[in-house]
């Protein structure tokens, strides 16, 4: 696995050396995208580790020691510990960063709807849209795979709807300032689901996300990490 290290200086990402930095297991059009884009925002030294999810010695042992699941993404953080999970790095990483206001403090008014909406999208949206791309984890037969495929995608539109039906972001989901939150919606919503029957469907989640999406730190990663994207 190939290793760089990076800061954002001046705009541009450029090769950096501390020793006590973020490290990122991170694969290119993948859930570590949005990990990604929040240590560029939060202006955090990182390092990343290359994964590449579609070789043939995937997962390596070199994961499989930081995510028995040899999972992407994984994040190091810079005080010891692993954090698996993409919500849950999102919540870590931006709590490190208070000023950066990607999580609301603790005592916050928005805190509560803050975790409650990041665990929504890692217990409902990715696993469903995990079954959309991995039909074949749980179903061998093109038929079943087909019919696991067809009721992901409508866990999928079900699990945004809902989502659209009770935010009211003004004009971020939790109010005048973008968050981590802000971040997962736009990754998430860029896999699996048509984008005409998301800003249709979704035109809420829609108009946020065209605002996070314009943030020229999420835009430089977005370019790399989703095709779909359009600015
Ligand atoms: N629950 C995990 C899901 C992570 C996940 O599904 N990652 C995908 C890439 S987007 C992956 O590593 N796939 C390769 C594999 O499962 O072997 C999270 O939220 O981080």
């Amino acid at each position: 696995m190939a290793s760089r290290c990076w800061a954002i200086e001046g705009g541009r990402r450029k090769p950096r050396e501390d020793t006590k930095i973020y490290t990122l297991y991170h694969g290119i059009q993948t859930g570590s995208a949005g990990p990604l884009a929040l240590l560029d925002l939060v202006g955090a030294p990182y390092r990343t580790v290359s994964i590449d999810i579609n070789a043939p010695d995937h997962p390596t042992a070199e994961l499989l020691a930081v995510n028995p699941l040899g999972q992407i993404p994984v994040v190091a953080m810079p005080g010891g510990g692993i954090v698996t999970e993409s919500a849950a790095m999102m919540i870590a990483i931006a709590d490190d960063h208070p000023e950066s206001g990607m999580a609301p403090a603790t005592d916050a008014p928005e805190r509560p709807a803050f975790l409650g909406w990041m665990v929504y999208l890692a217990a409902n949206v990715y696993p469903a849209v995990r079954r959309y791309f991995f039909s074949g984890e749980i179903a061998e037969s093109e038929t079943a795979r087909d019919e696991v495929r067809r009721m992901a995608m409508k866990e999928v539109q079900r699990d945004w709807r809902a989502m659209e039906a009770r935010l009211d972001p003004a004009p971020y989901l939790l109010g005048e300032s973008p968050s981590a939150l802000d971040l997962y919606t736009a990754m998430l919503s860029r896999w699996a689901i048509e984008q005409d029957w998301f800003r249709e469907a979704c035109p809420k989640l829609a108009a946020a996300r065209d605002r996070i999406e314009a943030v020229p730190k999420v835009a430089a990663v977005w370019r790399e990490n989703f095709r779909n994207f359009t600015e």
